[in-house]
């Protein structure tokens, strides 16, 4: 191969075509739509997301009930979640995601607690409604908790247990508990994204609007798609009060469940991560009319930027003055810790493959680094997140995605209450405020950088093996294997156990994580397998 062991010596294309070259052609000719170049042109190159993996590749996605239980309902304290499957799925019942919680003055938190009906063969074979039912009567009968979750695994879709007959016999049974039910199972979309999509439709069904009590506040807004990995809503929150703004649910990262039933209250939401959770901010919109704008609060820049815009919205000058000087409080130690890693960092390249949001948000942080990003990529977003959402009406609605339901949500008789006029919002969009808006990763990466969705095992190795990037960031599975190719690898789903990262507090702490990974000697120590070892050689039957 012409271009190994060159590092720098290469250019997008040849990297897409020496990714492509082992596969076989029908494989090639499909994995060839998802990987695409950043040409720098004004419109995003179209890339192929959201369809499914090719059987036998080694993909970095998890499943549709990774997504609803682990993803978006994981986070919640005072629901218990039960799990209707075999006990092998159950693990993701327990804890596996860094979502951490303050367990409030109730002090009622079941996330240490794993739930399951640990179905049998016979289960599988005469049914497994009836030990459903029998474990839902024995959570109330041990808890009495606000809420029971179900969810589906798998093998309940293939037998057809009606685990929403069961929630809702159960529910009018104890009168003082809401039970529902999610159709989550694995196989019901072609990654976790569909999770996220069936489990945002139930909490919006089953709880937000369900009660009235309004928190105080004079700024009031919900934070949507932040989920508290490593704590990081802890200090998002910390900032919004310090600028006197009220969060009133955050979805579903440190939740509580009365915070879901008055999300209805709430004057703004702000939508963090895009993919996971932009169907209850457009339902939110249109049944009680708050509407939504896309902030990240991932980066020192983009949280002084997001913290303005929520200002902006409000057009108080109380609070744009306070925000600004929260602003310039905050950014000293975050410009103090910069000054002190950037003679390190400054001119580092980095790669992200990670999840539905990540992936971009986090090159914010590298960018104020001094690092650049070479290749960039999600596990399971749609094409809006890498685009923009300008793309969405032109969205392919194919079989996968037709197998989850679209609710149909219309205006509260009762509670809908526009928060701005048409009039004001077009004030507001006359001074460059955007609404609904989601721009996607691509055009905010270099020209010539890869973006590749679903990035698999063979493509990330053979990835570092050309480009050689000081630093590669994805999920614990690509963890090890990674760093036997000599590379240091952050894990941007779990932090590797630290964190947080986001707000301006987080922006330090990550600063200084990746300056310590980078200034690691012990990568130089370590040889590739490639470069040890003469290169085994074989051939596949069709060449
Ligand atoms: Fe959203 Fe997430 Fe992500 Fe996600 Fe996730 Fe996660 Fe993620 Mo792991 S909701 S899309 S399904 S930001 S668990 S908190 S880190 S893959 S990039």
């Amino acid at each position: 191969m012409a271009i190994q062991n060159k590092p720098a010596q290469w250019t997008a294309a040849e990297v897409k075509e020496e990714l492509l070259k082992k596969y076989p052609p029908k494989v090639a000719r499909k994995r060839s739509h998802s990987i695409v170049i950043n040409e720098g042109a004004a419109e995003a190159p179209e890339i192929q997301a959201n369809v499914r993996t090719i059987p036998g590749v080694i993909t970095m996605r998890g499943c549709t009930y990774a997504g609803c239980k682990g993803v978006i309902m994981g986070p919640t304290r005072d629901i218990v979640n039960l799990v209707h499957g075999p006990i092998g799925c159950s693990f993701y019942a327990w804890l596996t995601r860094r979502n951490q919680t303050d367990p409030g003055p109730d002090g009622e938190n079941y996330m240490p607690y794993a739930f399951s009906t640990d179905m049998q063969d016979s289960d599988i074979i005469f049914g497994g409604e009836k030990k459903l039912k029998a474990a839902v009567q024995e959570v109330y009968d041990l808890l009495h908790p606000k809420a029971i979750a179900i969810f589906a695994t798998c093998p309940v879709g293939l037998i057809g247990d009606d685990i929403h007959a069961v929630a809702r016999e159960m529910k009018e049974k104890f009168g003082d508990c809401n039970v529902f039910a999610f159709s989550c199972e694995g196989y019901k979309g072609v990654s976790q994204s569909a999770g996220h999509h069936i489990a945002n439709n139930q909490v919006f069904k089953h709880l937000v609007g369900t009660e009235s009590n309004v928190k105080e506040g004079k700024y009031k807004i919900n934070l949507l798609g932040e989920y508290n990995i490593g704590g990081d809503e802890f200090e998002i929150n910390r900032v919004l009060k310090k600028c006197g703004i009220t969060n009133v649910a955050t979805f579903s990262g440190n939740s509580s469940y009365d915070q879901f039933c008055t999300a209805h209250l709430a004057d703004l939401s702000c939508v963090m991560c895009h993919r996971s959770i932009n169907y209850v901010a457009d339902m939110m919109e249109t049944k009680y009319g708050i509407p939504w704008i896309k902030v990240n609060f991932v980066g020192a820049e983009g949280t002084a930027k997001s913290l303005r815009k929520i200002g902006q919205y409000f057009g108080d000058k109380e609070l744009i003055d306070r925000i600004e000087e929260v602003i310039a409080e905050e950014m000293k130690a975050v410009e103090a810790a910069l000054a002190e890693v950037r003679p390190r960092t400054q001119g580092k390249t980095s790669m992200l493959f990670v999840g539905g949001s990540r992936a971009h948000h986090y090159q914010d942080l590298f960018h104020e680094m001094g690092m650049k990003t070479l290749a960039a990529g999600y596990e399971f977003a749609h094409r809006d997140d890498y685009e923009g959402r300008r793309v969405l009406p032109n969205l392919k609605v194919d079989a996968d995605s037709r197998n989850i339901e679209e609710i149909v949500v219309e205006a509260d008789p009762n509670e809908y209450r526009a928060r701005k006029s048409e009039d004001e919002k077009e004030k507001l969009g006359q001074a460059g405020f955007k609404f609904k808006d989601y721009e996607g990763m691509i055009p905010d990466m270099e020209k010539g950088s890869l973006i590749i969705d679903d990035l698999n095992q063979y493509e990330a190795e053979k990835l570092i093996e050309i480009i050689k990037p000081d630093i590669f960031c994805a999920g614990i599975k690509e963890k090890f294997s990674i760093q036997k190719l000599g590379i240091p690898m952050k894990q941007l789903h779990s932090y590797d156990y630290g964190g947080p990262y986001a707000g301006f507090k987080g922006a330090v702490n990550f600063y200084h994580e990746i300056d310590r990974l980078l200034s690691s000697r012990i990568w130089g120590y370590m040889k590739a397998p490639w470069q040890e070892n003469p290169e085994l050689s074989a051939t596949y039957v069709w060449e």
